[in-house]
């Protein structure tokens, strides 16, 4: 018996399942302190989710409880689903159940932390790591201690004003627990389950380092995890990887916001493995296959050998564009200094095609500055890098503190709108406060409610597209034509293995993951690894499944 039971909650009820690794490491740091943990997964209840979490509550008495919000909305511009409401239905039904503090945090949650603490209406809230503050706030709840005196936690004091408990460091840095592996468990009850996740999700989880020291002006990334790399001790990483390939969870998909960057760090995990596995003939390493995001640099020869040798299974590479002049100002260092260039593109591409690593390529088009032009060169010379897959999304989700959010809150000042801003349920203008004009719950929410509380989240299209003058000077118009001449732009030999923003009725080839009929189908068939690689042979798997 430990000294006193945290229970932890996940409202995920997007498929195909994604195993809620937060809920391992902070269970792992809360044990370690000696609390016991129980973990309410309502992932394989999303139809029955009242129950099982009823029943919890009904026979606990949880001194505090802990929900993950991972995805706040899909962020897809083509599918605007946003998915705090059923968050909300579950943080209701916990406060139905017991009288216990309720405590959010998660990378979604992190986007946006004042206005969920605030619309959750629970009164504590975490912006970044939380493994370190949620273990203080426990034994302050149990020994009757005053949470008002713990850095960094966001308080609730009602009526929309949530305070961030001061003196607080940026997240990331010592929040993160970076000495332990993270237990990793299959079938114990009350906890994750990582073995069902990989057999209903097709993939297991794995994180290195933690946080960005980039600035990419479309990625929340920065702000939500930590502005700096918290690298974790590579021995722990690898035992981490051995204990879930132990247990039969072959498919692991980095978590870092991007595998190689801080470089060294990745080689030497991936010399660990390396070294493992030529060291013991016997370890379940040998089944490794490791899914990466990366950027185009730092990459070079040395990286791709180590990829391959580690077991790589694939690499999801992200380098947005093709042109200078759109990627300026764009893909940049914290300095704001660009970091690669389309060649170095095409080094990955290759280095990854001479070791047979498979490859995704990740295009966003639709940012500031893109025309018809642009995305033309932009899908050519991106389908010339022959990856296995090329995905292009078209549009990209504003959020409250990454750079182009502020940006477009600067422009608006409150009292215009700007061409490109958009919301499919927009019924007027969109016009945002820059910070300092409001509270920062309302400057928070902005980017998700509209001013009478309805969803709107907000997104940006480039108004120097081809579009139809209504679509621009509608809130909630459709960049129907973009899309349209970004399929035509795909000649049809490529079709196979590309991923394409679709319209409804358009096309199946839809690059959202948010319960994609072919992922689903393809989960059931038993098939495991990135979602991706499944991706060009999508017409013969569906066939088989039929
Ligand atoms: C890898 C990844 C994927 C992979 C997952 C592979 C896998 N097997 O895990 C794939 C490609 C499948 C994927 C899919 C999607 N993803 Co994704 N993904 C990520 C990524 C890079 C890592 C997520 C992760 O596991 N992080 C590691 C964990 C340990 O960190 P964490 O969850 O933040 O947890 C820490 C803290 O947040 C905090 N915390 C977490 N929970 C709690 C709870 C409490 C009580 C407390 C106190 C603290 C706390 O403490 C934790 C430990 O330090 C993130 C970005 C990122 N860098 O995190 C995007 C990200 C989470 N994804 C995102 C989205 C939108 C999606 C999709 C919805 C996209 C889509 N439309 O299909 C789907 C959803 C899938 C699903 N079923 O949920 C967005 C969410 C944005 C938002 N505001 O909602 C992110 C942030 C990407 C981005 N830049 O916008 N994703
Ligand atoms: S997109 Fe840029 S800022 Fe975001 S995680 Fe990647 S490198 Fe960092």
């Amino acid at each position: 018996m430990g000294k006193a039971l945290v229970t932890l909650v996940n409202p995920n009820f997007v498929y195909p399942p994604i195993t809620p690794y937060a809920l391992d490491i902070l269970t792992t740091s809360l044990e370690a302190d000696g609390f016991d943990v129980e973990v309410v997964d309502l992932t394989f209840h999303r139809d029955d989710w009242e129950g099982p979490l009823r029943e919890h509550l009904a026979t606990r008495d949880p001194l505090l409880v802990g929900v993950t919000i991972r995805n706040t909305d899909t962020i897809y511009a083509q599918q605007q689903r946003v998915f705090i409401d059923t968050h909300l239905d579950v943080i209701n039904a916990i406060k139905e159940g017991t009288s216990a503090p309720i405590i959010s945090g998660g990378v979604g949650f992190s986007s946006m932390p004042f206005a969920l603490t605030d619309y959750f209406d629970i009164p504590y809230g975490v912006k970044g790591p939380g493994e370190q503050i949620m273990v203080r706030l426990a034994r302050t709840l149990l020994a009757g201690g005053n949470p008002d005196d713990i850095p960094g936690l966001l308080v609730n004091h009602g009526e929309g004003r949530v305070r961030q408990v001061l003196p607080f460091a940026a997240p990331g840095g010592e929040a993160v627990n970076t000495s332990t592996a993270y237990v990793r468990r299959s079938a114990t009850p009350h906890k994750v389950d990582n073995e069902w996740y990989y057999r209903t999700g097709g993939l297991g989880n794995i994180l290195t380092k933690n946080g960005c020291v980039y600035a990419c002006s479309h990625c929340v990334e920065p702000d939500a995890k930590g502005t700096q790399f918290t690298r974790r001790g590579v021995a722990a990483v690898v035992d981490e990887i051995e204990s879930l390939t132990d247990q039969g969870i072959y498919d692991v998909h980095t978590t870092d916001s991007e595998f190689n960057l801080a470089v060294a760090h990745t080689k030497a995990v991936l010399t660990e493995i390396v070294r493992r596995k030529s060291a013991d003939p016997a370890t379940s390493l040998h089944g490794l296959r490791l899914w990466v995001y990366v950027q185009p640099t730092p990459f070079d020869e040395e990286l791709a050998t180590l990829l391959a040798e580690a077991g790589c299974g694939g690499i999801n590479l992200a380098p947005d564009h093709v042109r200078d002049d759109v990627l300026d100002g764009w893909k940049v260092t914290g300095g704001g200094r660009r970091y690669y260039t389309f060649e170095d593109t095409q080094r990955v591409c290759s280095l990854a095609r001479e070791r047979d690593i498979p490859t995704m390529v990740e295009v966003l088009l639709g940012m500031p500055g893109e025309t018809a032009d642009t995305m033309r060169e932009c899908v050519k010379r991106t389908l010339d890098l022959g990856a296995t897959v090329t995905g292009y999304s078209l549009g990209i989700r504003a959020f409250p503190y990454s750079p182009l959010g502020i940006q477009l809150a600067q422009d608006c000042d409150g009292i215009r709108t700007v061409r490109g801003l958009q919301s499919n349920t927009a019924r007027e203008p969109i016009v945002l406060r820059p910070k300092g004009q409001c509270s920062t719950v309302e400057y928070e929410r902005q980017f998700m409610f509209d001013r009478h509380g309805r969803y709107r989240p907000v997104y940006f299209l480039s108004p120097e597209l081809p579009e139809v003058r209504e679509t621009l000077d509608s809130p909630s118009g459709r960049w129907a034509k973009s899309i349209e001449l970004l399929h035509d732009l795909v000649p049809e030999e490529d079709l196979y293995r590309v991923m394409l923003p679709t319209l409804p009725g358009l096309t199946q080839d839809d690059n959202n993951y948010a319960d994609n009929p072919f992922l689903l189908r393809l989960i059931e068939s038993g098939y495991t690894g990135a979602f991706w690689s499944h991706w060009p042979r999508r017409a013969e798997i569906m066939r088989d499944v039929a």
